[in-house]
């Protein structure tokens, strides 16, 4: 039998397997996986990984906040999305106050579809507990919104305790899954304000103003009250061992907890704050870059699976609003690009310094986000599924630069980092769209992904 496409003589590596041998595709699908397998196009992949392509669900393309907007387009991003191995991402729908939630959910779309180069999801925010909205939520999840983002921080986002059961409460009627921003922000309002009375305005003080124990105490009552209502919660990017701990002990409790780090929390450390060759409002992100000690803590907590994936939180600022803090760090937006550099950063960091498995590395940047995120036809290389595969070349080492990278900033948070291992060629719904590191796919192929629980 011959097939339209086969990856030939890679290292096929999935959440589960390691073996060397074949892939093939017919059409927009995985048809097999075997030995000898041909095609009538094939591609050599010996010496290189071949891997699930990687799914980042969280990620804030063109979003507005106030009078500026993320840096990168849907068209720019996904560009660089697929550039970096990633096949399918999530973004956000952001309703208005009192706007219908479906209305909010085909206005983005509308921005999106026609632009995106890969597949797309979009999570609903939930600005409040206001009944009429509530009672939209199911619709929204049958429109293929699964996921409900809820925050407990940003004013104009904050959820108070009696708001989130309310809240958590419908998207466990629904039956989709929570995500959620964990910090506690009037506690953090309070260290602010005597932080900026004390003259401490430098961006060295960010993390000083979002301690630890703030948002640990975030998860730990978030995750209670999901717990009471029986609503499935995801943590969003998880900064510190104490945050970790909370969904760890939730899991021993049989607690439907899940978590999600990202990978500026894993390799970038808060000395970066002060660094002398970069404005340290570039790594302004909420919650705050830590200590190298909270940086192992995460790792080890992706290693025993207590933090269950890795995603980005792609929050494009340009350089010129990264400015906006530097006499008053609580100024600066939050935010720090990535969707380009995950997979070869925890490749490099990750499993080759010794955390993670090549197993547990696509298991969590490919296969349980497709999962947590009820996409039912991505993440694993199994018949039937979309034909969404990176080749992964172990080998190649790359210094980072901005203007290697395809996101619309002139810096990035890496710059100067070298990583052993790369994705050279992506391939989405069967058509390959990076090559040797070029994209080469077309605006507008990338498709909505209605997401569900099955
Ligand atoms: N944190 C950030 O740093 N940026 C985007 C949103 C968020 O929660
Ligand atoms: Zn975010």
């Amino acid at each position: 039998m011959s097939y339209d496409l086969v990856i030939k003589n890679g290292r096929i590596i999935t959440a589960g397997e390691d073996f060397v041998g074949d892939v093939a595709i017919a059409g927009e699908s995985i048809a097999a996986l075997g030995q000898q397998l041909s095609g009538s196009r094939e591609i050599d992949a010996s010496g290189l990984y071949v891997i699930p392509g990687a799914v980042d669900g969280h990620v804030h393309l063109q979003m507005p906040i106030a009078d500026i907007v993320t840096a990168d387009s849907f068209e720019q991003g996904t560009i660089a999305a697929a550039c970096g191995g990633v096949t399918s991402i999530i973004d956000f729908v952001e309703p208005g106050k009192g706007q219908d939630l479906v209305e909010a959910l085909e206005w983005r779309r509308t921005e999106a579809d026609g632009h995106v180069v890969i597949d797309y999801g979009l999570h609903m925010t939930l600005l409040d507990a206001d009944p009429l909205i509530l009672a939209q939520v199911s619709e929204a999840y049958d429109q293929g919104c699964a996921t409900f983002k809820l925050y407990t921080a940003y004013p104009h986002f904050y959820l108070t305790d009696d708001e989130l059961y309310r809240a958590l409460r419908a998207v466990a009627e629904a039956g989709g899954l929570a995500v959620v921003h964990a910090e506690n922000y009037p506690v953090i309002t309070e260290v602010w304000k005597r932080l900026l009375a004390e003259g401490k305005v430098e961006t060295k003080w960010h993390p000083y103003s979002r301690p630890a124990v703030t948002e640990a105490e975030a998860v730990n009552r978030v995750l209670s009250i999901a717990h009471l209502v029986g609503a499935p919660t995801l943590i969003f990017h998880l900064s510190c061992g104490e945050a970790a701990r909370e969904v760890a002990y939730a899991k021993e409790r049989g607690w439907a907890a899940f978590g999600e780090t990202c990978p500026q929390y894993l390799t970038l450390t808060d000395d970066i704050y002060e660094r002398e060759d970069m404005p340290g409002t570039w790594f302004i992100c909420q919650p705050p870059i830590r200590g190298s000690a909270q940086a192992a803590a995460l790792w080890q907590s992706l290693a025993t699976g207590s933090i269950d994936i890795i995603s980005t939180d792609h929050c494009p600022f340009s350089a010129e609003v990264k400015k906006y803090g530097e006499q008053n760090f609580t100024l600066t937006p939050g935010g720090v690009a990535g969707i380009e550099t995950r997979l070869a950063l925890v490749h490099n960091f990750g499993v080759l310094a010794g955390y993670l498995t090549l197993n547990r590395w696509v298991e969590a940047c490919c296969t349980l986000p497709a999962d947590l995120h009820g996409m039912t036809r991505k993440g694993h290389l199994i018949p039937g599924y979309d034909a969404d595969i990176v080749l992964f070349d172990p080998r190649k080492e790359i210094t980072y630069s901005a203007e290697m990278l395809h996101s619309n900033i002139s810096y990035t948070p890496y710059a100067g980092i070298t990583v052993k291992g790369a994705p050279v060629t992506t391939i989405s719904r069967g058509e390959v769209i990076v090559e040797d590191g070029q994209f080469t796919g077309t605006r507008g192929r990338g498709q909505f992904l209605k997401r569900r629980y099955e």
